[in-house]
């Protein structure tokens, strides 16, 4: 903080040495206007070269590799879901591709038993988690509300309505406090969903009862259409330490980077210091969802900026400098082509469920007002399909 005015001082009673004090309308001035801000830790360059930060800390190559490869198949999803949903094969779809860093450099750095609550666009958190494309594709294609057993990939369902997410994830980490298991859980948001209040209650609970979780805000610097600039004052990761939880900043684009500061944020919290939240600046390169036109609300020129700072095109050139041959890049692709005809033939395998199964799995017990509902709305289905 600068605080310009000139120093005065003050003497106790008892002549004690005095202390410098400023006017104090200029500290407060000062104060107003000083949320300090932290630029985004970053390990590797735009060029692929390491930073300051990357030389000191070392890049591990291993690493570098699997999350390239992670990134590149999920952007391959991404494609060939948005073909399929143009094809007619898909209702919606809601596109990732930019943000592939931010997700599996995140998802990497916690453990497979570690319990994720997602927002709607982590598809490549989902493919991190071994959840088959069929899986990811059956709520977007309308087949059933949600795609797959949570139980199984220790992924909740995705969350459609803005933030609720955070507050099952803050409910859920109070459940593993009170049963003294070292789990952590990690919630995903967008800056847009940090508006709500549901999200800002869930910090607070989550720094009120130390609980072990992790708030992950993709910034896409989006919400639909509406900037970040004109969503908030103060950076998400200066308000963190409002709520009494840590504060991180990331270039969401630098997959080790964001790898490095999950690492470190989810070791402090399984230790059992409370919550942490990072920010990971990235961008959302494509439109909303598969109804969105971006060149409505958006420059060319924004876009080329952040075209420019591709995760992927980063490790790739990381991986490039530091000797990986060219063989690993052409057999990298074959098996993104393998993929994407997978990824076909499973969205097309995808049928929906029997009716009456949407009631089965709307209460976890029989309900006597569903039980009527269900047989008055089969009866009159099967009225208009006979
Ligand atoms: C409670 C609520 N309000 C509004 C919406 C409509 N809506 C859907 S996505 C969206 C923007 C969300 O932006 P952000 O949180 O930044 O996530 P992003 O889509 O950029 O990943 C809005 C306003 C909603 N789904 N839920
Ligand atoms: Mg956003």
């Amino acid at each position: 903080m600068t605080v310009t005015a000139e120093p005065t001082t003050t003497s106790t009673p008892e002549g004690t040495p005095s202390v410098p004090v400023t006017k104090s309308s200029d500290i407060l001035e000062a104060r107003q206007n000083d949320p300090t801000s932290t630029a985004p830790f970053q390990l590797v360059e735009e060029n692929g070269n390491p930073t300051r930060a990357g030389d000191d800390l070392g890049i591990d190559l291993e690493l570098a590799q699997q999350l390239h490869t992670d990134m590149v198949l999920a952007r391959r999803l991404d494609h060939e879901a948005l073909a399929l949903q143009r094809q007619g094969e898909l209702h919606l779809w809601v596109m990732s591709w930019g943000q592939e860093a931010a997700q599996v450099g995140s998802i990497r750095a916690f453990r497979d038993t570690d319990r994720v609550f997602p927002s709607y666009r982590e598809h490549a958190v989902a493919m991190c988690r071994k959840i088959a494309p069929a899986d990811i594709l059956r709520q977007w294609r309308g087949a059933a509300h949600s795609g797959w057993d949570p139980k199984e990939s220790n992924v909740h369902i995705n969350s459609l309505v803005l933030g609720t997410q955070t507050l099952h994830a803050t409910g859920y980490a109070a459940g593993v406090r009170l049963e003294g298991s070292d789990e952590v859980v990690v919630t995903y948001f967008g800056d847009g969903a940090a508006s709500q209040g549901d999200v800002n209650e869930a910090f607070n609970w989550a720094a009120a009862g130390s609980l072990p979780i992790v708030f992950f805000c993709q910034n896409n610097q989006w919400a639909i259409s509406t900037p970040t600039t004109t969503q908030m004052r103060t950076p998400l990761h200066v308000r963190a330490a409002g709520f009494g939880v840590a504060g991180y900043h990331v270039d969401g684009n630098d997959a080790l980077a964001v790898h490095a500061v999950t690492q470190h944020a989810t070791a402090r919290v399984r230790s059992g210091e409370g919550p942490a939240l990072i920010e990971a600046e990235t961008y959302r390169l494509a439109g909303h969802s598969s109804s969105d036109d971006p060149k409505r609300y958006r420059t060319d020129e924004e876009l080329s900026a952040w075209q420019a700072k591709d995760p992927i095109t980063r490790l790739e050139r990381l991986l490039r400098n530091a000797g990986v041959g060219e063989r690993h890049f052409s057999d990298l692709e074959g098996r993104a082509d393998t993929f994407a005809a997978e990824v076909r033939e499973q969205c097309k395998s995808i049928h929906g469920d029997d009716l009456a199964t949407v009631f089965e799995h709307t209460y976890a017990e029989p309900h006597p007002v569903m039980r009527s509902e269900s047989s008055q709305y089969l009866a009159r289905h099967d009225r208009t399909a006979g």
